[in-house]
């Protein structure tokens, strides 16, 4: 095998080599993207050989694999995170720098992979970094999207929504697989008979047929030779199956099905587009595990020793149904056989706990779309009713049965089909168990589990906030890169006042570089001695980016009042996507821009407050916000963020949390301790203890409240926009729709939160020591825990093996790789 990247002088022959191969041009004459290109086929096909080497220790081995099977996959940029992981960062930096430039300028052109929404998305996208730096047999199974979640620009204040081509310029980290095409059928009829020995054989009639294409991308760890596939599926036509009498309307069906991601508003429209999303990335993937299952078994009765598939949410729920037919119907297993299999390979992750968020389709759709997979829900239906009976818990059946309404809930038949079901923070499982799935827990109490969600320090520390690790290395060493609770090491100098000095030094750097962007791109000058306080996740009512932009709305109205009221210079900024149909989140957008239009451009008010709305919030934006911060505001409405993960971004990199007793807050409070973060607001049994007495009176509160009277008053009474009626929808959703989400009840405790965070950031040590320490203890966060959790108790997943051999080929140590983690002294 041949390095080109194993020094300097190597590394720029390959690369000019390359430029003039691919495009006819010498280096020096090429244009920024035609080196981008060469640079990028070069790291791709040196992959070749690690992922070569993977694929065949695997299937020597018989190594067991998990897949998983997710919509999204929020990826980001791949090229510097993958010279990372590889270890050649530096000789590609050193090397570009010869030849006259810029690593970073080509870093730039690479377009962000925003195949996803949120969270879960992105979660999907650091399991994958975790797995193979883990040595673990980890593949993603998704779709190929031509666009990704769209771009959002902020035209006349309000949010518009603009495609996002990705593939502008190709995905150069993908290799196409015309081989490995698959079949997907929809529709049409079914015709099935019972044979003399009762068993049930059917020939199908689809009325549309698709060939679902496998782009694969290689997935590197770090430091590690293990590189594992993200498999992205495309739909082509099937030649075949066109019917001669429709082409153009066959053609725009085929193109429909992976033009993009679908927006996530929390409501469930049952699209039938979606539907047919979800079953085809399904298809296809199992046809390619059992097929690769059989190159190296004689049967597919073990299936379950060598292959783990996840589900992340209920979105490729059909799996379950889908490997029982093909079980069943292609490979001539009997049900409870087929049924065995299934169950003991299938594991499913739930991430809400909003009811009205759950899955569910409507059973002619499904019906229509799908008929035997709906066959064979109706039997898994039937069967889990005695199930039920037996178990002397009929009179609960109406909560988990999987057919009711004329629906189909998938939630249901995730639990019923899987052998693990997990929730992604400790509060939130605990919620799953004891109230939203309790028939479930009760009938089915091993299954249940908690899987405490985590992020790739790698990325959102090491690769995102360079200068914070070169602080950290130069203080504990580089262990914490493999092993992150070494991070726990910065402990004994959090008081040092020097390292003190260090640290605000490296955080104004990084608040440098996001007012840098915000002055270029939104030309808004920013201080970068204010305080930085930053909420960005998506826009969804129970995440309250209301009660945060209430707050300033109050501090401004206060300090027009009264000369004299001041506040700590504060920056607050917002980032958020609102789904395009989602009408109240597009007007708290609005709102946000005009209150931050109005303050920024008022002399007075704006040496204290600035307000910055930052479009188009992706993980390259997350990447500059969450490491800028002093404050990281994660103040959802006790019981209803399942998790997040961008609240354990900004701690890993310093922020303190102001957050509410909800998701993995709680577990961030229970490392750093109470005095490490401000916790506010009513907690989970209060709020339920509200709505049993059905005693929420916001009438009573505004009352009784004359700051929050104030703010609310100026909604409609012209002070941030001409027209009244601009924001009634929000007025109404607070003061007639009784505030679903507690805003009115938390605003005062939120109010008095943030006056305790601006005294403690004016005292500088205590304010260094708790940053300090909210990097500590951060370890914790890392999606390495999180996965070896994963991989130790639902999947049984062992390291992928590599001889001596392969490690010296590779220039690895293997050493180095096995090095346990260092004692702390702490
Ligand atoms: C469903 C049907 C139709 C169209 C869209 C959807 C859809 C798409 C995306 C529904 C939900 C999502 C995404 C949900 C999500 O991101 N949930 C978040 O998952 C994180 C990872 O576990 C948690 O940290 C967050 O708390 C949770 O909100």
């Amino acid at each position: 095998m041949k390095n080109l990247f194993s020094d300097v002088e190597t590394f720029k022959e390959a690369l000019q080599t390359e430029v003039s191969a691919q495009f006819g041009r010498d280096f020096e004459d090429a244009y920024p993207e035609e080196r981008y290109l060469a640079l990028t086929s070069l790291i791709r096909n040196q992959l070749g050989y690690s992922w070569k080497a993977t694929k065949k220790s695997v299937a020597e081995h018989h190594t067991k694999q998990l897949y998983y099977f997710s919509m999204e996959f929020l990826l980001g940029r791949l090229m510097t995170s993958n010279l990372m992981n590889m270890g050649v960062y530096d000789v590609v930096r050193q090397g570009m720098k010869e030849l006259g430039m810029e690593l970073h300028d080509l870093e730039i052109l690479e377009a962000d992979a925003g195949l996803g929404n949120g969270g879960l998305g992105r979660l999907a996208a650091c399991f994958l970094d975790s797995l193979a730096s883990l040595n673990l047999a980890g593949n993603g199974n998704c779709i190929r999207y031509r666009y990704g979640l769209f771009k959002q620009e902020i035209v006349n204040d309000q949010q518009v929504e603009k495609p996002d081509c990705w593939l502008r310029l190709g995905n150069v980290w993908e290799v196409w697989k015309p081989q490995h095409a698959v079949q997907v059928k929809f529709g049409g009829t079914l015709d099935a008979y019972m044979d003399q020995y009762g068993k049930f054989h059917s020939t199908y009639h689809p009325d549309f047929v698709v060939k679902a294409v496998p782009y694969d991308m290689p997935v590197v760890g770090y430091h590690t030779l293990t590189t594992n596939t993200l498999r992205l599926w495309d739909a082509q036509v099937d030649e075949e199956s066109v019917q001669a009498d429709n082409l153009n309307h066959y053609l725009n069906a085929v193109s429909a099905l992976t033009a993009n991601v679908y927006p996530d508003d929390s409501t469930n429209e049952g699209k039938e587009l979606r539907l047919k999303q979800e079953y085809f990335f399904v298809c296809a993937g199992i046809d390619q595990i059992i097929r690769s299952h059989l190159r190296i078994n004689p049967s597919l009765d073990n299936l379950s020793d060598e292959v783990a598939i996840q589900l992340n949410d209920t979105h490729p729920v059909l799996v379950i149904p889908e490997l029982m037919r093909v079980l069943m119907d292609d490979y001539n297993y009997n049900w409870d056989d087929a049924w065995n299999i299934v169950t003991h390979t299938v594991a499913y992750t739930n991430h809400t706990i909003m009811s009205e968020a759950l899955e569910r389709w409507p059973q002619d759709l499904m019906r229509n779309l799908l008929p035997r997979l709906y066959m064979i829900i109706e039997e898994i239906e039937r069967r889990f009713r005695w199930e039920v009976d037996r178990a002397g818990m009929g009179y609960r059946f109406g909560e988990m049965s999987i057919l009711k309404d004329n629906q189909v809930h998938m939630a249901n038949l995730a639990i019923v089909g899987s052998h693990s079901v997990n929730g992604v923070a400790k509060i939130h499982s605990e919620i799953l168990v004891n109230d939203v799935l309790s028939a479930f827990a009760a009938l089915y109490p091993d299954r249940f589990n908690n899987k405490t969600n985590g992020i790739t320090h790698r990325r959102w520390l090491v690769y995102a906030n360079p200068q914070l690790t070169d602080l950290l290395k130069e203080y504990i060493g580089d262990s914490f890169i493999r092993h992150p609770d070494d991070l726990r090491k910065l402990e004994r100098y959090v008081d040092d006042s020097e390292l003190q000095k260090k640290f605000f030094e490296v955080k104004r750097q990084r608040k440098q570089i996001l007012a840098d962007y915000v002055k270029e791109t939104l030309n808004i000058d920013v201080n970068v001695d204010s305080m930085f306080d930053v909420q960005c996740k998506r826009l969804h009512a129970y995440k309250r980016q209301l009660m945060n932009i209430m707050h300033i709305m109050y501090l401004y109205l206060r300090m027009k009042q009264d000369p004299n009221f001041r506040i700590q210079p504060t920056t607050y900024f917002f980032s958020a996507k609102a789904a395009p149909g989602y009408k109240l989140a597009k007007e708290i957008i609005k709102l946000i821009v005009k209150v931050s239009n109005r303050i920024n451009s008022d002399p007075q008010v704006s040496q204290y407050i600035k307000v910055v709305f930052i479009p188009n919030y992706s993980v390259s934006i997350a990447e500059m916000l969450t490491n800028a911060a002093d404050v990281s505001e994660q103040i959802s409405t006790a019981g209803k963020e399942a998790s997040g993960t961008g609240n354990m971004k900004f701690m890993m990199n310093g922020a303190l949390t102001l957050g509410t007793l909800d998701g993995a807050n709680v577990e961030i409070v229970e490392q750093v301790g109470y005095e490490n973060a401000k916790i506010f607001g009513l907690k989970v049994d209060q709020i339920e203890a509200i709505k049993r007495d059905n005693s929420y009176d916001v009438w009573r509160i505004y009352n009784s409240n004359p700051k929050l009277r104030m703010v609310i008053d100026s909604l409609t009474n012209c002070t941030w926009s001409e027209n009244p009626n601009e924001f009634q929808l929000i007025f109404n959703d607070l003061m007639l729709h009784r505030d679903e989400f507690f805003v009115l009840a938390d605003f005062d405790a939120y109010l008095m939160a943030h006056n305790e965070v601006a005294g403690w950031y004016a005292d500088k040590p205590a304010w260094a020591r708790a940053m300090l320490m909210n990097i500590a203890r951060s370890g914790y966060f890392s999606s390495d825990r999180t996965i070896r959790e994963y991989a130790e108790e639902i999947w049984g997943l062992d390291e992928v093996k590599f001889t001596e051999k392969q490690f010296k080929e590779f220039e690895l140590s293997k050493e180095d790789y096995l090095l346990a983690s260092e004692p702390l002294e702490v």
